[in-house]
């Protein structure tokens, strides 16, 4: 159990959520003496920064796009008077990649792993009714012993520089929301559900767990307001007749209310949007409320525009308005878990997630996309860090789960992602973290894992522990592109007959495949870049999908182009968008429109 709740802030009847999102003073600390200076008390400088936001794109020098190392954020904040006696926390919705966190000088929490909240208790070291300092020390630095995976050097002129494994710029600093909250002593700290449908009728299994001993209470409410069940007791059955279930883009959303009560008085509530659904595997079938799905989508990111991988409002709603018009129903949150809003938007939007920990580059190589094609192994999981990284992998794995359990929108957990999965070595390592996926989660939700080119039969020794068989394949970009596209198509389905011929009956999902595409470009006759070029491989890749009945799904890396390290390779960012970052459609978009508009959910069942 993790030592804070990971529930979204709230106020109710008794709590208190208040936003310290704005502007916050800023600080690079170039020369690494932040401690040393006594920054904890209060950062030098004047200048002003926007949370949540990456920090390295406002800016116009190079060396702050680039820096690596610490940052420092501070802010004062009032406390009121009136909620002394309660708990005060103070919750940071992601700080990439590790931070500290000081409140009038003194150290409080610290937390690693940038894709996840953590809550600071702060209630014995605040004065109420007055202002308080709050200074946060955010590292950007990359390692092998946490996720994702990475290396920091040091360039000759002395500068640090992060080394990614993984293809996406290492945007980081205070890059989601921030909230300071009070609940009541004794509180709600997690709730666990799981579903059964039977005829019209469902029942919603629930546990609770509070800081407390005091009775607990249940109810539901449906989106009406009408009452539709109520429980007593921190575990049992709400039994909802007439059950409304959520299903693709007909989302029913319940309200679930949870209540301590020491008699007549009401301790503590909280309330949250919960949706009713079974999901299963069956043979080579994805089933949501016992129906096959098959899923149409993207690999996304956070990313866009001036605040890179901060969690921008705006871009959300836009990116969701993209994916119902072009016919998606799902994605995948690569390579990190992201913004908690956007999970309680898909649960809205009814839309399929498959959510990812932030486990990628967990293959020894700085552009392991590229080398992974040309069958290069490496023995990622026999370096005498492993076990470290392991422990932050598992960390990582609980905060997830516990984080997203309860959304309706989550389908399945995506555990790595393009690991190295040849060696020996990776087999114990996979088989700790997908027992701990089934251990946390009741609804014993389907895992999965990315699999990166090399990861074929004969060759991959982890796919078994896969409920869904995720590929990631670039046959006709990285593979034989251009002029051999027809090569290209040959060699794919001979790896999709070996794969067959596995006789595996579990379902396959297409989890990225896609061709770098310059949103600017035309040629006809196409050449690679250009937009031609992009329908001439979807169109291939799609016919291959056609062919194949275990294939369940198709999400084409990326939704947008989105920024990388530089480098020849990429042409400022990855540009394997459908849309562009500025989320304008490419023409593939159209192609994909007309495809997926048509396909039904139940295709190939
Ligand atoms: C993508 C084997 C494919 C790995 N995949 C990872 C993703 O992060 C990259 O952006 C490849 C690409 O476009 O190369």
């Amino acid at each position: 159990m993790l030592e804070y709740s990971m529930l979204y802030p709230r106020t109710t009847k008794s709590r208190r959520a208040v936003s310290m999102d704005g502007m916050w003073k800023f600080h690079l600390d170039q020369e690494e003496w932040g401690e040393e200076k006594g920054f904890a008390e209060g950062i030098p400088g004047k200048d002003l920064i926007p949370v949540p936001a990456s920090f390295q794109d406002f800016y116009t020098g190079k060396e702050i796009r680039e820096f690596t190392g610490d940052v420092w954020y501070e802010k004062d904040i009032f406390v009121p008077g009136e909620w002394e006696g309660n708990k005060i926390f103070i919750r940071f919705g992601a700080a990439t990649h590790r931070a500290v966190v000081f409140v009038n000088g003194k150290e409080i929490a610290s937390h690693e792993g940038g894709f996840l909240p953590f809550c600071a208790d702060v209630t014995e070291h605040v004065c109420y009714n007055a202002y308080n300092k709050v200074v946060v020390k955010v590292n950007n630095e990359l390692t092998v012993t946490n996720i994702p995976c990475g290396e920091t050097i040091t360039l000759p002129n002395g500068r640090k520089m992060s080394k990614p494994y993984f293809d996406f710029f290492n945007y980081s600093g205070l890059q989601r929301s921030v909230y300071l909250m009070s609940v009541p002593k004794e509180y709600v700290f997690d709730f666990d559900l799981d579903y059964k449908i039977s005829g019209r009728d469902a029942e919603i299994n629930y546990s609770v767990q509070t800081t407390g001993e005091h009775a607990v209470e249940v109810e539901l409410f449906d989106e009406e307001g009408k009452q539709a069940a109520l429980a007593k007791g921190k575990s049992g059955v709400l039994e909802v007749e007439n059950a409304h279930l959520w299903r693709v883009h007909k989302a029913y959303l319940y309200r679930l209310v949870i209540r301590i009560t020491d008699g007549d008085r009401l301790l503590d509530e909280y309330e949250q949007e919960i949706g009713i659904r079974t999901v299963e595997i069956k043979g080579t079938s994805i089933l949501l409320n016992g129906k096959p799905v098959y899923l149409k989508g993207f690999g996304k990111h956070e990313d866009s525009d001036i605040v890179g991988r901060g969690f921008q409002i705006g871009v959300m709603k836009r990116d969701f308005e993209l994916m119902k018009w072009i016919g998606a129903n799902s994605f995948r949150t690569a390579h990190y878990p992201y913004s908690e809003e956007i999970y309680q938007m898909a649960d809205r939007e009814g839309f399929l997630i498959i959510d990812e920990v932030a486990a990628v580059g967990l293959f020894a190589s700085l552009m392991n996309f590229m080398e992974a094609s040309t069958g290069k192994e490496t023995a990622f999981f026999e370096k005498e860090t492993t076990p470290l990284l392991l422990k932050a992998h598992k960390r990582a794995l609980e905060e997830l789960i516990t984080r997203d359990k309860n959304h309706p929108s989550v389908i399945a957990w995506s555990l790595l992602n393009e690991p190295e999965t040849s060696s020996d070595a990776a087999v114990p390592y996979f088989k700790e973290i997908f027992d701990l996926a089934h251990e946390l989660d009741v609804q014993k939700r389907p895992r999965t894992f990315a699999l990166v080119m090399n990861s074929v039969p004969g060759v991959c020794k982890c796919y078994p522990f896969s409920d869904i068989i995720a590929l990631n394949r670039y046959y006709g970009w990285y593979v034989k592109g251009g002029y051999e596209i027809s090569e290209a198509e040959v060699l794919f389905r001979k790896e999709l007959d070996a794969w067959k011929a596995l006789n595996l009956n579990k379902p396959f999902l297409f989890t990225e495949y896609g061709a770098d595409t310059m949103g600017t470009e035309h040629k006809l006759p196409s050449v690679m870049w250009s937009q031609e070029y992009q329908e001439e491989y979807l169109n291939m890749v799609n016919s291959v999908f056609d062919s194949y009945d275990f294939i369940k799904g198709e999400q084409v890396w990326n939704f947008a182009d989105f920024q990388t390290t530089e480098g020849i390779l990429r042409v400022n960012g990855n540009k394997k968008g459908i849309f562009t970052r500025q989320r304008q459609p490419k023409d593939g978009a159209y192609l994909l429109r007309k495809r997926w508009k048509k396909l039904p959910l139940d295709y190939k069942a």
